[in-house]
């Protein structure tokens, strides 16, 4: 049963308090952005467009390998789970969509969840599969692997999971299925990295094959965890030979956390968009490894220049470019909802400071070898607070300028708190 969101009359009411204030900043920001030939309006607009989705299992506390500390009022269920998405949207109007994760978010009624989900006004971006864990009931276990086992019975077995996946994806209005597997190895010696790679093609081969003609398949790389000697898709390399054996349907997924700490993630970007081969983003941040920290929490200067990219291929109409926005992040001391808001608006702000660049100069400057200026092209934009701009855009999509004061202001969780009695266990997991 879905409950009731925000109350309205509490966004009006805290919308209209700020409001004189927005104007001014709002106006005398248009006039500085005027004198640098940037129309505010635009700006706003673009920021308007752009969306990010929720991952169901980023609503919910995660965890880590030590505990969990479960906070009040989540989720129990995916219909729960739309309700605290649904609620992110109200406020900040950049969160469309809801990422699915299965068989986590299975249900036996999935007209019923679309229909739910229509009617908070959410869709649903890629589905994910899981064959990083054993379900109850299970025949075969993933512990030495899944699509890359060396039991073909195993790799059938996760092989047809993903095809359920894509399943109930068609029926939810998904276009893509995002694979992630935890396979490889902890020794040296124990797997082969030439065979495991191989099995890994052909189990994907039979994914692949088994795609609607206008979905696609994002290939989720990532160098460590939990094989800590190898894994098998293991960085953009291994990701994009796979995608590029396998097929136009096959993009590379990139995850911000699954990198080195030293590896430049936008260098990667730009490969990938020359290649026709950019999938889309998981974003977080990271300041040791797959950290799923909050979106611009630790390196948003890093954020910021990966937009650099993007902004930069979608101006150009580069070919191929039409890359899948999702957030992928584990709350563990703060309340899910605060955080995603939160770091959809950090995302919001690293794209709007990408939209201030003026290219036409940073070329110029390249193009004449002056390191200086072009790096200072580039602060310029990213100095900008463009934090009315994000503001604004948020008051004329419906929602809050202060997302967060309105949240707190409403007590949801408190009132979640009561209406959702929590099991002595929660499903889910560390992610
Ligand atoms: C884990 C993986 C990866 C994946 C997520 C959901 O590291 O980021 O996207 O689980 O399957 O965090
Ligand atoms: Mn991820
Ligand atoms: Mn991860």
């Amino acid at each position: 049963m879905v409950g009731t969101l925000i109350d309205h009359a509490l966004i009006k009411r805290s919308n209209a308090a700020a409001r004189a204030d927005l104007d001014d900043d709002f106006g005398s920001l248009g006039g500085r952005l005027a004198r640098r030939d940037i129309d505010i309006e635009a700006i706003t607009a673009k920021v308007q467009r752009f969306g990010v989705a929720i991952p169901t299992w980023g609503v919910g506390t995660g965890g880590t390998r030590f505990a969990r500390f479960p906070g009040p009022g989540e989720p129990r269920n995916v219909f729960e789970k739309l309700e605290d998405c649904a609620v992110i949207q109200q406020l900040v109007r950049a969160t469309p969509t809801v990422s699915p994760h299965f068989p986590w978010d299975r249900v036996d009624d999935y007209d019923a969840l679309l229909e739910t989900a229509g009617s908070l006004g959410l869709g649903f971006d890629a589905v994910n599969s899981n064959t990083f864990q054993d379900q109850p009931g299970q025949a075969l276990s993933y512990k030495f692997g899944s699509l890359t086992h060396t039991d073909k019975a195993v790799r059938e077995q996760a092989v047809a999971h993903n095809i359920e996946c894509i399943e109930i994806g068609r029926r939810l209005g998904s276009k893509a299925i995002t694979v992630w597997i935890a396979d490889g190895s902890n020794f040296p010696g124990q797997q082969s990295h030439g065979r495991a790679f191989e099995r890994y093609l052909d189990s994907l081969s039979g994914i692949y094959d088994a795609l609607p003609d206008d979905w696609r398949v994002f290939l989720e790389h990532k160098l460590f965890e939990p094989a800590f000697y190898a894994t098998v898709i293991s960085d953009w390399g291994s990701s994009f030979l796979a995608a590029t054996t396998l097929g136009p349907k096959a993009n590379c997924l990139v995850d911000l956390g699954h990198h080195a700490p030293t590896v430049n993630i936008e260098q990667i970007v730009s490969r990938l968009i020359h290649a026709r081969k950019l999938a889309g983003f998981h974003f977080n941040d990271s300041k040791y490894g797959d950290d799923d920290l909050d979106a611009g929490a630790i390196n948003p200067f890093q954020l910021f220049l990966v937009f650099h990219e993007l902004v930069t291929a979608e101006l150009e109409q580069r070919p191929g470019f039409e890359p899948a926005y999702m957030m992928d992040q584990s709350h563990n001391v703060t309340d899910p909802i605060e955080s995603l808001m939160t770091s959809a608006m950090a995302i919001q702000r690293a794209h709007a400071q990408a939209l201030m660049v003026d290219r036409a100069r940073l070329q110029a400057l390249q193009d004449s070898n002056d390191a200086l200026l072009a790096l200072e092209t580039m602060k310029r934009a990213y100095e900008t607070d463009v934090g009315p701009i994000l503001a604004m855009a948020r008051l004329r999509a419906g929602g809050a300028a202060d997302p967060l004061a309105v949240y707190r202001d409403s007590r949801y969780r408190a009132l979640k708190d009561e209406e959702r009695p929590q099991k002595a266990s929660l499903g889910g997991g560390i992610v």
